[in-house]
């Protein structure tokens, strides 16, 4: 079932068995296993976190000292078992969701959590669509990929070359960030040189690559996650192309650079909403997150911290954690995060996001832009 709870820090000052004390569950899907689990856990570390700094300053809401519990959940990044995930979180009386990391399985699971009456913050889930459904416990703590996909776009053909070949995994969020790549492209004047899919389970890519290669593109952009985006650029220079290479946030991570080995040159480059890990407002969040996880962060924690934290934030101003009565609170939220000012737009997304570019350099994601 793989399901796993997680009890918050249990050190919350004064809380003894006298004491009462309400216990708040709140949720959290990502995949814990399968190829993106070094994501799904970066995100549902960063919710942890948060919870157990609420937990340790001491929260009390309607009279009651509250002790916070993240129910974590794996939904292997598959957008049926998203679904199943939903439903039982909404059965195990969670009061609020953090997730789910993956587009693909965030837009169905909105739909249940939307039905529930619970409110859901994803810190990852980019996919445009998932904030125009009309739901109103919908937000996320990320820029979208509105932004995201022309800012990449624009960025490659200022900088990198005109002629741009685009390849995607099909899933909701790699096929709508290449799609808005494409649509920026073609409007601002590149070449579309070919538009090719894979699948987010596959790691051979020879076949299309070797089409893009008589195409010779000055880009090759991927819309899709590390696991795919890693063997796609070795077997790119395996094939003796030059061609730069880029990815959205689902590549701009320390697992790509791990998986593409001597692969990562100076010509591969990725977007992040976001400000850089070293310029976040909170300087110490990667510090804290090492030494509380003994792990680097990955893409995610901050922004699930951070979701964390506008739906504890908007208990407390609510005095509650009913759903239904937080949740005007919610939309209402305004506070400095650890990425950040954190406050939504009238469809739940971030008012202020940022998009960052990164080049592989020196071993490392070096931001430029
Ligand atoms: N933003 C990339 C990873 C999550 C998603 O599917 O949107």
């Amino acid at each position: 079932m793989n399901k796993t709870f997680i009890a918050a820090a249990l050190f919350a000052a004064g809380l003894g068995a006298a004491h009462a004390q309400e216990v708040v569950k709140i949720g959290s899907s990502s995949p814990l296993t399968g190829a993106q689990a070094h994501l799904g856990k970066d995100m549902q570390n960063g919710a942890l976190l948060a919870i157990e700094d609420y937990n340790a300053k001491g929260v009390t809401i309607g009279g009651k000292k509250v002790k916070f519990e993240l129910v974590g959940e794996d939904d292997q990044a598959d957008p049926k078992q998203g679904t199943a995930v939903a439903q039982r979180l909404v059965d195990a009386g969670v009061k609020a969701v953090i997730g789910h990391m993956n587009s693909g399985t965030t837009i169905p699971a909105s739909r249940i959590y939307n039905q529930a009456g619970i409110p859901m913050v994803s810190p990852s889930a980019t996919n445009v669509t998932l904030t125009q459904q009309g739901y109103a416990n919908v937000f996320r703590t990320m820029a979208h990929d509105g932004k995201q996909g022309p800012a990449g776009a624009k960025f490659a053909l200022d900088k990198l070359g005109k002629k741009v070949a685009i390849i995607d995994d099909r899933t909701a969020y790699g096929q709508g960030l290449a799609d808005e790549v494409e649509k920026t492209v073609k409007a601002s004047g590149g070449t579309v040189t070919a538009h090719e899919f894979t699948t987010d389970k596959t790691t051979d890519f020879m076949s299309i690559l070797t089409k893009i290669k008589a195409q010779n593109p000055d880009v090759i952009y991927f819309g899709g996650m590390d696991p795919q985006g890693g063997p796609m650029l070795k077997q790119i220079r395996q094939l003796g192309m030059n061609a730069k290479f880029m990815m959205g946030d689902g590549g701009c991570t320390p697992e790509l650079i791990k998986l593409a080995g001597a692969a990562m040159s100076n010509l591969a480059y990725c977007t992040q909403p976001g400000v850089p890990l070293e310029q976040l407002p909170d300087r110490n969040f990667k510090d804290r997150f090492k030494k509380r996880f003994n792990a680097d962060v990955q893409a995610y924690s901050p922004y699930a911290y951070d979701a964390t934290s506008a739906i504890i934030e908007a208990m407390k101003a609510a005095n509650s954690s009913e759903p239904a009565k937080y949740l005007p609170a919610l939309k209402k939220v305004s506070f400095k995060g650890v990425t950040g000012q954190v406050s939504f737009d009238d469809k739940g997304d971030l008012k202020e996001g940022a998009i960052s570019v990164y080049q592989f350099a020196d071993g490392k994601w070096v931001p430029i832009k």
